[in-house]
């Protein structure tokens, strides 16, 4: 496909007003009339045919105002249809179309999962449904009839309330109608027809008005849906109360189903979910679930201020929608758990996934400006670097200066399709800021290199901070400007407290926030009468790759004294990342390694706090990734040595740790019965990160007690944590566990999605092979997305020495599943490519093996569009 550019959009020529559907649901044969009311847009072009984009349709019969058209007066393909002289005023286009619910493996348009009918039409999928000018700015009020066989599909749902349902006489059929009174964009829409349970419960808005509360899911499955509505509930007092966001319809619904490209969708008053977020009970999810159904619940929620009442004028926006609601989420999570540890988990996911987009092939803007499949630009990029330019926005603004800009954008632009542009300046409006530096963010790729180096004057008793800023070149960037962004300081004396911040005049700060706008750039601070260290970018305010200079002694005063707690965390990862990255480099080599004494030192003081968070030690010793500690190292990475690296420093720790950690694992044992709250949750986590690493030494008495763990869990955070120490550490004793699970749970496709998933995971040569073989299980299907990503998708991303293997099976693997995936399901299968995104920082054998295979992906015939688009900006 051609490159779509962000200079070259216009708006539409046609506007449509209504669409009323009349959707006649049938396994094989869906007919959908389209009856749309357009007119000529003033802002467009005049005198333009009318053209509707489609995707495999199958074109009826087509009418303009009540008169069917002439085959001369129109040009219909599979993906398109033209009007070719329409009179230039209102009309009334009335389609026929019919569809394939059944064949639809792609999971895009109207499709079935597991019987159920259901739809997913962001980005543009509602094209698949019926011919529409399927972009974001063209915005209409729907009405929905859905009709379908009683038995096969006895509940009917659709976008807005429901106005009237009934029998069709005669038949063995019913229907419903729907009515959407906001106008909305097609990516919008939604229909479910199916066999579903449901629960419901009232809420009441802020002002007093009352919405019915539904979820509905499979059948038999109803007791695990009040987690998610529990969720659901707070999110919306919680919208209320931080943004003033009130729901707007008499109905919200969720339907959860078991075969969904994405996460979950935020379709107007009706949100579909993949089944993994919404499903949860004691017996067979982990506090991560729980917490994962709490934050995704809220985010599709939180979408029906920012991206539903205002969308995004085009594609290339879609961060004004997506960073912002993560960062509500983000918000949402943060006041119902632990700040600092939803933080530090936050940033451990952006730098696992976003800085390595960042640093590879697959690089772009926040606001991409160019694009050829947009279904790939759902990435850690827009999503989670969107979010943090947002948090930026509120700590440069403050509380006060971040809200009055929400107010005035929730003001002006409800019912728009808005720009990043238009977002901003209600920023600077109400605060009289200039925020066109600030701005590049969404512009330039690529992950700020910030250096930091501080001196201390004893005589003039001041401190000097000097900064420099440098941004890598990406893929069509090759020089950048300096950005704009807050560096949140402390110094910290010697007493371990912080020392009043004297900025000197012409230092340009807010509080203590360093405003960092220039390549290089210095800071002084007066009467600083001893040395302090610097803590910088606490809270992670800025993200962005700081290198402060900071020595191992500075450091693990800051492990121990920082009153941040995201730098404390910090300090420690980053004793540990400096450990990793020498004793990787030199074990190749076969050299002796450093000593991790003050790393060890670090960690036995947080675990000997009793003031600390248990959720917060528990993250304090849990060691930077394999991923994170291959990007220090940058180029010419051997996965091998990283692993063996990492392995043996947990082993010493464990080692190292002994006493105090079988302390804590004892003091943590559980009390009462599993509840999935935050607290239980960070003592649960605690106490199975000492189980962890005790485990890592391979003692006897460790794996006698992960197993005793496995065996005596009655929840399954604890049994699948002590399921996967098991597969990691203990050869002998797994495999009989790994039947004893799967045995237990064989009947629960998201229980078996955790043990594919582990088996994917085991860091050993032999893993290849059991990943082939349970391709071939029968709980297994390609054409499941979670199945997939569990079994295939963990093996590409998460068991870095298996997929880099020496001998290039673990790419060839890789590589064959997305050619065998494309042509199925493309998205899933251009997704499942991205893993290949760091292969030019492998050392030259793996690198190789991994462009020969990324060729040999590239020299496919007929590739779809996701995948020719990822394979070639990876090889680009
Ligand atoms: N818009 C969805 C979400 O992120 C993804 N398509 O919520
Ligand atoms: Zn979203």
């Amino acid at each position: 496909p051609k490159p779509v550019r962000l200079t070259d959009y216009r708006p539409p020529d046609w506007l449509v007003d209504t669409v009323d559907l009349d959707v006649r649901l049938h396994p094989s044969v869906t007919t959908v009339i389209a009856r749309l009311g357009m007119r000529p847009n003033p802002l467009g072009r005049h005198g333009s045919p009318i053209v509707l984009d489609g995707d495999e349709l199958e074109l009826k019969s087509i009418t303009l105002n009540g008169t069917p058209l002439g085959g001369s007066a129109y040009a219909a393909t599979p993906s398109s249809l033209t009007i070719l002289a329409p009179p230039q005023a209102a009309v009334t286009l009335q389609i026929e179309t019919v569809l394939d619910p059944s064949a639809n493996t792609k999971l895009m348009g109207l499709y079935r999962s597991s019987g159920t009918y259901c739809t997913q039409c962001e980005a543009e999928g509602f094209r698949r449904i019926t011919y529409f000018p399927d972009r974001p700015d063209v915005l209409a009020v729907y009405t929905t009839r859905i009709e379908a066989e009683r038995d096969e599909a006895p509940v009917l749902l659709g976008n807005g309330n429901p106005v009237e349902r009934g029998d069709v006489e005669g038949t063995t059929r019913h229907y419903a109608v729907w009515h959407d009174p906001w106008p909305k964009p097609c990516y919008l829409f939604a229909l479910v027809g199916g066999r579903l349970d449901g629960i419901s419960e009232p809420f009441v808005t802020a002002t007093g008005k009352p919405v019915e509360l539904g979820i509905y899911v499979e059948p038999g499955k109803a007791d695990r849906a009040s987690y998610a509505m529990d969720a659901l509930k707070r999110s919306m007092r919680w919208d209320e109360e931080a943004f003033g966001c009130e729901y707007d319809l008499d109905v919200f619904n969720i339907v959860a189903v078991a075969d969904f490209n994405m996460g979950a969708m935020e379709n107007k008053g009706l949100n579909v979910f993949n089944d993994k977020y919404v499903l949860a009970s004691p017996e067979t999810a982990t506090d991560t679930d729980y917490a994962n159904i709490e934050a995704i619940i809220a985010h599709e929620y939180f979408h029906n201020w920012t991206g539903n009442r205002i969308t995004c004028r085009d594609w290339f926006q879609l961060c004004l929608k997506e960073g912002l609601t993560v960062f509500r989420d983000q918000e949402f999570s943060s006041d119902q758990r632990s700040r600092p540890v939803k933080r530090i988990g936050d940033v451990r996911l952006l730098k696992s996934h976003q800085f390595a987009e960042d640093a590879g092939p697959l690089a772009h803007p926040v606001r991409p400006s160019t694009y050829r499949e947009i279904n790939n630009f759902y990435t850690a990029t827009v999503y989670e670097k969107g979010a943090e330019v947002v948090r930026m926005l509120k700590t440069l603004l403050g509380e006060e200066g971040f809200r009055s800009g929400m107010d005035l954008y929730f003001d002006r632009h409800d019912g728009q399709a808005a720009t990043v542009e238009d977002f901003l300046t209600c920023f600077s409006e109400t605060n009289s800021v200039d925020l066109s530096q600030f701005a590049l963010w969404y512009a330039q790729s690529g992950t700020p290199q910030v250096e930091v180096s501080g001196h201390w004057d004893a005589d003039a008793r001041s401190y000097r901070l000097d900064i420099r800023q440098t941004l890598p070149p990406t893929p069509g960037q090759p020089d950048k400007h300096a950005m704009l962004f807050p560096l949140a300081l402390g110094l910290v004396g010697p007493d371990g407290k912080d020392m009043p911040l004297n900025p000197d005049d012409g230092t340009n700060t807010a509080g203590t926030v360093l405003l960092v706008s220039k390549p290089e750039q210095s800071f002084l601070f007066r009467d600083v009468p001893e040395r302090p260290v610097p803590s910088i970018n606490r809270g992670f305010s800025a993200p962005v790759k700081l290198n402060a200079n900071l020595g191992t002694e500075d450091l693990t005063f800051l492990a121990r004294h920082d009153s941040d707690p995201f730098n404390r965390f910090e300090a420690g990862q980053t004793l540990a990342l400096h450990h990793l990255v020498s004793a990787s480099g030199q074990s190749r080599e076969g050299i002796r390694i450093d000593d991790p004494t003050a790393l060890v030192e670090a960690m036995d003081a947080s675990l000997n706090d009793a003031s600390l968070d248990p959720a917060f030690v528990a993250q304090v010793l849990s060691v930077p990734s394999e991923g994170e500690v291959g990007r220090e190292i940058g180029t010419d990475v051997d996965p091998d040595a990283i692993h063996a690296a990492r392995r043996t420093l947990r082993h010493t720790l464990g080692e190292a740790l002994r006493p105090t950690l079988e302390r804590v694992y004892v003091q943590h044992a559980p009390t009462g019965t599993y509840s999935p709250d935050a607290i239980s949750a960070g003592r649960r986590s605690l106490r199975n990160a000492s189980l962890d690493l005790l485990a890592c030494t391979g003692g006897e008495a460790d794996i006698a007690r992960a197993l005793t763990h496995f065996e005596t869990a009655d929840n399954m955070t604890d049994r699948f944590f002590a399921l996967s120490v098991l597969a990691h550490n203990a050869p002998d004793v797994r495999e009989a566990a790994l039947t004893a699970f799967h045995e237990r749970f064989k009947d629960d496709p998201l229980v078996v999605d955790k043990w594919l998933a582990l088996q994917a995971q085991i860091a050993e040569p032999g893993a290849l092979d059991r990943v082939r073989e349970l391709t071939r299980h029968p709980a297994f299907s390609m054409g499941n997305p979670n199945r997939v990503r569990a079994l295939i998708g963990n093996f590409a991303t998460a068991n870095q020495t298996q997929f880099h293997r020496l001998d290039g099976a673990g790419h060839t693997f890789v590589a064959d599943a997305v050619l065998e995936l494309d042509s199925r399901n493309p998205q899933v299968a251009a997704r499942l490519l991205g893993a290949f995104k760091s292969w030019r920082s492998l050392e030259p054998v793996r690198r190789a093996s991994a462009e020969r295979n990324l060729k040999r992906v590239a020299d496919k015939r007929d590739l779809s569009p996701d995948v020719a688009d990822i394979v070639a900006r990876s090889l680009g």
